[in-house]
């Protein structure tokens, strides 16, 4: 069987997601540390500019996005399921929610607690690429402070009634995407974690329960072995380009992420549907790959 190699970094929230995931699966997995900041040149020979963290990587298929990453697992390796019933796929939902405005919540929540200097390289990054300013973002800090504290609020409720999980008696993929907005506030603030236990009981146990899941059985690997491993595996494509989008199955395409100024992954349409996209490209040092995206949060444009 292909051997799961994951390209993060330890201090990754969507990251973590996915690290609980290979634990909820028993998994042995291949660990690639990725770069914090640009340039990410060994990662961009297999997604061909995305440049986020996690890419998940399965012989020569790439996956963007941990909602990419986990609709991988969950094939490759079904069970135990990340969407256990009674929630089921409403467990998408949970883990989209956990996404665009709650995450940045949850990130000006911790980052607003980074102490000031010292973090130049992470700063100007982030501001090159996603227009995050230091100074603004400090400022907006208390405000999504609260927001976030909000969002805490939801959790500890739907908690209340005595279950042990988001959807019920098994942990699944909302569990994990909301599990690490909290497991990310000690990042920047030690402490923050325990504080947040203390004023919500319900969410502290749920938080030990979703920990014990584990990370699986990671193995280092070097980002060169990942690439060998690219190489010497053909990709497998699964799905349509829907007529109704306009675009054509081999037309070349570029895909960049919402709100991003990353480079985008410029390849030829394999699969474009409402749930996902995936693009074939080829690289010397690889051949072919098939890069696949999940549809929410791409842009596709014709090259
Ligand atoms: N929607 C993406 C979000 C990924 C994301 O924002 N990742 C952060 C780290 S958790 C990131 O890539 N930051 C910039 C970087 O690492 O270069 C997902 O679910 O994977």
């Amino acid at each position: 069987m292909t051997t799961i190699i994951l390209h993060h970094y330890p201090t990754s929230p969507w990251a973590e997601a996915v690290r609980l995931a290979l634990g909820l699966k028993k998994l042995e997995w291949g660990s690639v540390t990725a770069p914090v900041v640009m340039p990410k040149p060994e990662l961009a020979v297999l997604t061909g500019g995305y440049a986020r963290i996690p890419v998940l990587q399965s012989g020569a298929d790439i996956f963007c996005d941990s909602a990419a990453a986990m609709d991988a697992l969950e094939t490759l390796h079904p069970e135990p399921s990340l969407y256990p019933a009674p929630l089921g796929q409403g467990h998408r939902l949970l883990a989209a929610q956990a996404g665009g405005a709650t995450f940045f919540a949850a990130v000006g929540s911790a980052l607003g607690n980074l102490p000031i200097g010292g973090n130049e390289e992470f700063w100007a990054d982030r501001e090159k690429r996603f227009g995050m300013k230091e100074p603004a973002f400090r400022a907006m800090a208390p405000h999504l402070a609260t927001q976030f504290r909000a969002y805490l609020g939801l959790l500890e409720a739907t908690l209340s009634d005595g279950r042990s999980f988001l959807g019920g008696d098994a942990a699944g993929h909302g569990d994990l995407a909301n599990y690490q907005l909290i497991w990310f506030q000690d990042f920047a603030g030690p402490g923050s974690v325990a504080a947040i236990i203390q004023a919500r009981p319900q969410l502290g146990a749920w938080l030990q329960r979703v920990e014990a899941l584990g990370h699986g059985t990671p193995r280092d690997m070097r980002s060169e072995e990942a690439i060998a491993v690219a190489r010497d595996a053909e990709p497998t494509v699964r799905g349509i380009v829907d007529p109704a989008s306009g675009f054509s199955a081999g037309q070349q395409v570029l895909v960049s992420q919402e709100a991003s100024k990353d480079a985008p992954t410029e390849g030829r349409l394999a699969v474009l549907t409402d749930r996902r996209i995936s693009l074939l490209r080829d690289h010397p040092a690889v051949g072919t790959v098939a890069v696949h995206f999940p549809r929410a949060g791409q842009v596709v444009m014709p090259a």
